[in-house]
């Protein structure tokens, strides 16, 4: 990954304060246990200015990550939403990459968090293809991991928390140290999870593909996005237990996320997929994905946010 841009402010615990002063003490709790809840969210450049991207479902989803680990929040959602469009102004973006996060801070070590502050984050910086620009158009060329996505009674998949990218950084050192620029999870039993920042499609005869909740994926927004797309389009999605070797006797295989966008596996473990580059689904939701999030297509269902309303 390149060197952070830096935007100019970042909105902590409810004001702005210039980028290099949004710090924490070295003993948060955070720090020491993993212990933060996160969104990724990406703001597009439109004609009509700056629109976030299906801003209230990732918002809701913090909620319900800060749910599952009983951390409350201490913002309305609605204030959430709005310090987001806030912080895009404040820092003259017309696209970027929104990170709010949410944490325990410091109060007290050991591993009970409840007498620690929890402290609200939100961070907006221009962030371009996460896979490089030209996997958006040739594919990215990736490995099954050795690791395994996180059993279902470890650690919960629903929830977005800065723990989980422990097993997400295994995941993505492994490929990278062997030259891939991504590694594909398998689940606790077998069955393909998830990348360590995107959900996995795969298309197979005109019909697409995806693991379900229950192989320890993270319910990915981008995925809800390219399911409803794909069946506007006509096509049968399925959500199901999907073997490792039917990847590799895929005509296609895609990854999806807000930082990915839509993203086509050229090769796993060096076998191609297909023809060995992107294919003509994936081709055609990239379009009706990019689509929507540029403004160009009509918005049916109400998933931009403009920045300035
Ligand atoms: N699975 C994982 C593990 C994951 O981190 C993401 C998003 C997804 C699936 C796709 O979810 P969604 O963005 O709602 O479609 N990964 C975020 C963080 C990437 C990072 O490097 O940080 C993202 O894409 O913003």
């Amino acid at each position: 990954m390149p060197p952070m841009p830096k935007a100019d402010k970042i909105w902590f615990n409810g004001r702005f304060v210039d980028w290099d002063d949004a710090r924490v003490h070295v003993l948060s709790h955070v720090v020491h246990y993993g212990s933060s809840v996160f969104e990724g969210v990406r703001c597009y450049k439109t004609r009509k200015g700056p629109a976030c991207f299906r801003l209230a479902d990732h918002v809701n989803r913090l909620y319900d990550s800060a749910k599952i680990y009983r951390m409350p929040i201490p913002y309305e959602r609605e204030e959430i939403s709005r310090a987001i469009l806030q912080s895009i102004r404040t820092n003259g973006l017309q696209g970027c990459y929104v990170r709010p996060v949410i944490f325990r801070g410091y109060g007290s070590l050991g591993v009970d968090p409840s007498s620690c502050p929890v402290e609200v984050v939100i961070a907006v910086w221009e962030w371009g293809a996460y896979l490089g620009e030209e996997a958006l158009e040739k594919g990215a060329d990736v490995r099954f991991s050795s690791w395994n996505r996180l059993a279902p009674n470890t650690m919960p998949s629903l929830a977005k928390v800065g723990a989980n990218y422990m097993n997400s950084q295994l995941i993505k050192l492994e490929a990278l140290a062997d030259g891939y620029v991504e590694g594909i999870a398998l689940d606790a039993q077998g069955h393909v999870s998830e990348a360590s920042g995107e959900n996995i499609f795969m298309v197979k005869n005109g019909a697409i593909y995806t693991p379900s909740t229950g192989s320890s994926i993270l319910p990915g927004i981008t995925r809800h996005t390219v399911i409803t797309l794909a069946r506007e389009l006509g096509y049968a999605v399925t959500q199901r237990a999907i073997p490792r070797e039917s990847l590799y006797i895929a005509d296609e295989v895609f990854f999806t996320g807000s930082a990915a966008e839509v993203t086509p596996i050229a090769r796993i473990d060096h076998i191609p997929i297909g023809e060995g580059t992107r294919g003509p689904i994936t081709r055609a939701l990239q379009d009706a994905y990019f689509g929507v999030v540029s403004g160009e297509t009509d918005d049916r269902h109400g998933w931009l946010t403009y920045v300035y309303q």
